[in-house]
């Protein structure tokens, strides 16, 4: 899959550009599976090139398919023999990635001129945004990972036990289920606490009539998954119930419309229209969703001002939320892969309301 992707990189380099040089992490893993700290991708039209130090080398001969591999030994001069080999004249490097620090010693160093405006991140953004199978595979993967783990946690769950340990619970799980790392810092909370989006995990305990608000995701060869639950424990009071069931016909609501061909604003509006018409428009002050793949939070966006249109095998989340200060927080995300008809859901863990 590696060659597919840099030869379609090769193909749809910016127009006055003679070649690219990725610095990336998570691009040099797009286009040559490796996963590593440093090295560069160079690509031009006509051929790919990885130089990569002494301690991923043997495993990057091994590995790589996609381009020549390279020993890095003095990185600058051997950019600039490629450069001459090929006839480069301007090269486009990263805008999204590259420090300005590294853009002003790339500029020094290499022979030819840097072309540092946004179309090569662009048109990587856009390429890593529709997956190809080993990729969904990869997503779905994890999501199995997330899943298990999340039932055997919640099966541990009881009264006096803190947001943290809760958290820690779940991502110790999911690495001993088989996941590469975590997503992202996993978002346990209760209560009150459930109010804060993105709140972190504390030493607060769960006591009776506490929602439960988890948001977490387990990666597998590099993609991630992305999943929010709510849960309440021993009882559920009248507002949470009704906040709850909004939140889920939005989410339902939206799900139900997504499909190729839809704009990311739309779709936005699609769950926004629910929530307002209910009266807490303004307690969902966050976007519908986001894709994801190598990273937690990549393109395209379901926001108010997406003009994305949705295509097959794009992968999005569906995370509305309803968030009432100091009482409580209600998200409920499930990620889907985007057909030509509609959408398959990757999350199949149960969302109706549940008192545990
Ligand atoms: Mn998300």
């Amino acid at each position: 899959m590696t060659i597919q992707r840099i030869k379609k990189l090769a193909g749809l380099l910016p127009q006055n550009s003679d070649g690219a040089i990725i610095t990336s992490d998570v691009n040099r893993r797009y286009f040559t599976g490796v996963k590593s700290s440093a090295g560069v991708v160079l690509c031009f039209r006509d051929a790919s090139y990885l130089i990569i130090d002494f301690r991923y080398i043997e495993h990057a001969r091994k590995c790589v398919k996609s381009c020549e591999v390279i020993e890095q030994k003095d990185l600058f001069a051997q950019i600039n023999e490629l450069i001459k080999k090929h006839n480069a004249k301007i090269m486009s490097v990263e805008s999204k990635s590259m420090s300005l620090f590294d853009m002003n010693t790339y500029k020094t160093k290499l022979n030819c001129v840097l072309d540092i405006g946004n179309e090569l991140s662009d048109l990587i953004l856009n390429m890593r945004a529709v997956k190809d199978n080993t990729e969904l595979a990869a997503i779905s993967r994890a999501q199995g990972i997330a899943e298990r783990a999340l039932e055997d946690v919640m099966g541990r769950l009881c009264a006096g036990m803190s947001e943290r340990e809760f958290a820690m619970l779940l991502d110790f799980t999911m690495l001993k289920l088989g996941a590469e790392s975590i997503s992202f810092d996993t978002i346990a909370l209760f209560g009150a606490n459930t109010s804060k989006p993105h709140g972190e995990p504390s030493e607060y305990c769960l006591k009776k009539g506490d929602a439960i608000l988890v948001d977490f995701g387990a990666v597998y060869d590099g993609y991630h998954s992305d999943m929010t639950r709510t849960f309440f424990y021993g009882a559920v009071c009248s507002m949470s119930k009704e906040i709850y069931e909004i939140t889920l016909n939005a989410q339902q609501a939206a799900i139900k419309a997504a499909r190729a061909g839809i704009s990311g604003a739309e779709l936005d509006s699609i769950a926004r229209r629910i929530i307002d018409d209910a009266g807490f428009g303004d307690m969902f002050g966050h976007s519908l969703g986001h894709g994801v793949g190598l990273e937690i939070h990549e393109s395209p966006n379901l926001a108010p001002k997406s003009e994305y249109i949705l295509c097959e095998n794009n992968v999005v989340t569906v995370e509305p939320g309803i968030y009432i200060p100091s009482k409580i927080g209600v998200r409920i995300e499930d990620f889907v892969t985007i057909t030509p008809t509609g959408c398959r859901n990757l999350t199949a863990f149960p969302k109706k309301l549940t008192v545990i």
